[in-house]
């Protein structure tokens, strides 16, 4: 198959060119033995727009090797954190560089409106790598006096080596971005699965890895299914970390296979269904603001994704009527168009998952106050569906949903918001909203999550650590924690005196 891709930007007379194979040492390359192609679906068209090839096993093992040459001459250890800093810093320069065609090519395979995939996705992208950048040259251990005459023991922060990276098709770049940049500050060697779903912006990516600098098999992307490449990276013997974000069930399996192969150390960041509540002295219309960013963001196909509110009895009627409002004027169309303010959703699973949660609400009798009917037409469009009169026991309140679906209920006290909040098996976000001090610092404590956000909701920043509790994951991202999870600490304990008799 043909390794280059030329993809029109529909509404213009511009192509794209995207690289198809796998990319190892380097270099786009076929696979060894599969034929095995993913077909990429424009999500607002359900139109073709290229197939890229589907890696096997066997392309994982090469390209598991690769990293490990590398880690082992080029990278790793052989490679100063000024050096590291250098190209990473390159690297963010290319991807501000190329940030139009980046989103064009997000907007494409993602569905996301391409302003909040250019400002945003690429945007935050670029500033991790440059945080991370910041980052490479400044890892250190410590020195720890033992007796002071005759021995002293240091730590030092060695990457932990070959990182397997299965991302998910929400955020394609970004999720590429919060994987490989710290990765490769640490001085880790990565080979990166992305999405069967959206694999292209990976690809992208690739290319401009070769441009800045990296050396060979520093970074390699084996797009593939995850049942295929991400299991086989799972339980590789030879891969030293898993780093994954996707759904909690496969984040189980990941852990499985890799207890089952060389114990690798994993980090998961997973599923959640995080409340907001929302308390009598909160500013109403602010919070309703962030209530419909918490639920609308990305069309609802965000881990933090504010999917469940609880709203203090004596104002539920006015905050509703306020919402409702706001979920209404966000326009969902077509991402390439301007006016976008939330694209479809990235695919006919995904769609189909979508409905069926929202037939599911309506017949366990929730009230559907706000959407709930499907469009006509093509392009996998779910519009802003609010539900009341809803239960701790239905599935619309338990399970992730993915989609821009709400579920509102009620409660008279602060205990009981808490425990409402709490009621849960996941613990990834949570928000509040209230104009009382001592309400806000009593609540943010007792919510179960990674995150809690304050009279806002669903803002991340690169230098704030992020992960869940529970079963919403293992480990953090961002922030000088992520730091930890891509190094393994030596203690050098070193004697320069003592005799032993
Ligand atoms: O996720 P998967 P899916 C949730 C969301 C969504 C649901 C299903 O609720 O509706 O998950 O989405 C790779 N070994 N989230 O099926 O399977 C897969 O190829 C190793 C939340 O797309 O978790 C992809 O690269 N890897 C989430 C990645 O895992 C495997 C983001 C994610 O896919 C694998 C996405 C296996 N056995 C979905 N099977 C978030 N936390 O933001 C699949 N993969």
């Amino acid at each position: 198959m043909a390794t280059i891709a030329q993809i029109a930007v529909p509404g213009s007379t511009k192509t794209i060119s995207v690289p198809t194979g796998l990319f190892i040492n380097n270099q786009f390359v076929p696979s060894l033995d599969s034929k095995e192609t993913i077909e990429c679906i424009n999500p607002a068209t359900e139109e073709p727009i290229c197939s890229v090839v589907a890696g096997s096993a066997k392309d994982i093992d090469a390209a598991v090797a690769a990293a490990r040459t590398a880690f082992t001459t080029t990278w790793g250890k052989n490679v100063s954190g000024f050096e590291r800093s250098r190209l990473l810093n390159k690297l963010a320069d290319l991807v501000e560089r190329d940030a139009q065609e980046l989103a064009e090519l997000e907007t494409l395979n993602n569905g996301k409106p391409l302003k909040i995939a250019r400002d945003f996705d690429v945007g935050d992208s670029v500033a991790c790598i440059r945080y991370y950048a910041g980052w490479a040259d400044k890892i250190v251990g410590q020195s720890i006096d033992i007796d002071n005459k005759t021995k002293v023991a240091f730590t030092k922060h060695d990457p932990i080596g070959v990182c397997g990276q299965i991302i998910p098709w929400n955020y394609p770049i970004m999720m590429w971005a919060w994987k490989v940049a710290p990765a490769l500050a640490c001085g880790c060697t990565i080979v990166m699965k992305p999405s069967e779903f959206t694999p292209l912006t990976a690809l992208k990516l690739s290319e401009l890895i070769v441009e800045a600098g990296f050396p060979p098999g520093v970074v390699n992307t084996v797009p593939s299914f995850g049942s295929v490449g991400g299991a086989a990276l799972s339980s590789h013997l030879d891969v030293d970390k898993v780093a994954f974000t996707g759904s909690t069930a496969t984040g189980r399996r990941i852990m499985e296979a890799a207890a089952k192969s060389n114990l690798k150390k994993v980090t998961l960041e997973l599923g959640g269904k995080s409340p907001q509540l929302i308390f009598e002295s909160a500013d109403l219309d602010q919070a309703a603001n962030w209530v419909a960013l918490g639920f609308l963001y990305n069309t609802g196909q965000d881990c933090t994704a504010g999917s469940r509110v609880y709203v203090q009895e004596s104002i539920s009627d006015k905050f509703l009527q306020i919402l409702i409002e706001k979920a209404k004027a966000l326009t969902i169309g077509n991402g390439l168009d301007e006016k976008t303010g939330g694209g479809p959703v990235v695919s006919k699973v995904q769609y189909d998952k979508i409905w069926s949660y929202i037939e599911a609400g309506k017949q366990e009798g929730a009230t559907c106050v706000l959407g709930g009917e499907k469009r006509s037409g093509k392009g996998y469009f779910v519009d802003a569906t609010i539900f009341t009169d809803i239960r701790p026991e239905m599935k619309i309140v338990r399970e992730e949903i993915f989609g821009p679906v709400l579920s509102v209920g009620k409660f008279k006290t602060e205990e009981e918001a808490i425990q409402l909040a709490n009621n849960t098996t996941y613990g990834l976000g949570a928000g509040l909203h209230s104009n009382d001090a001592g309400q806000c610092m009593r609540v943010s404590s007792a919510l179960e999550a990674g995150t809690v956000w304050i009279n806002q909701y669903n803002l991340l920043y690169n230098n704030v650590p992020f992960g869940g509790k529970k079963q919403s994951g293992i480990g953090r991202e961002l922030g000088s924690y992520a730091l930890d999870e891509y190094t393994s600490v030596k203690a050098i304990q070193w004697n320069y005196g003592e005799k032993l008799d």
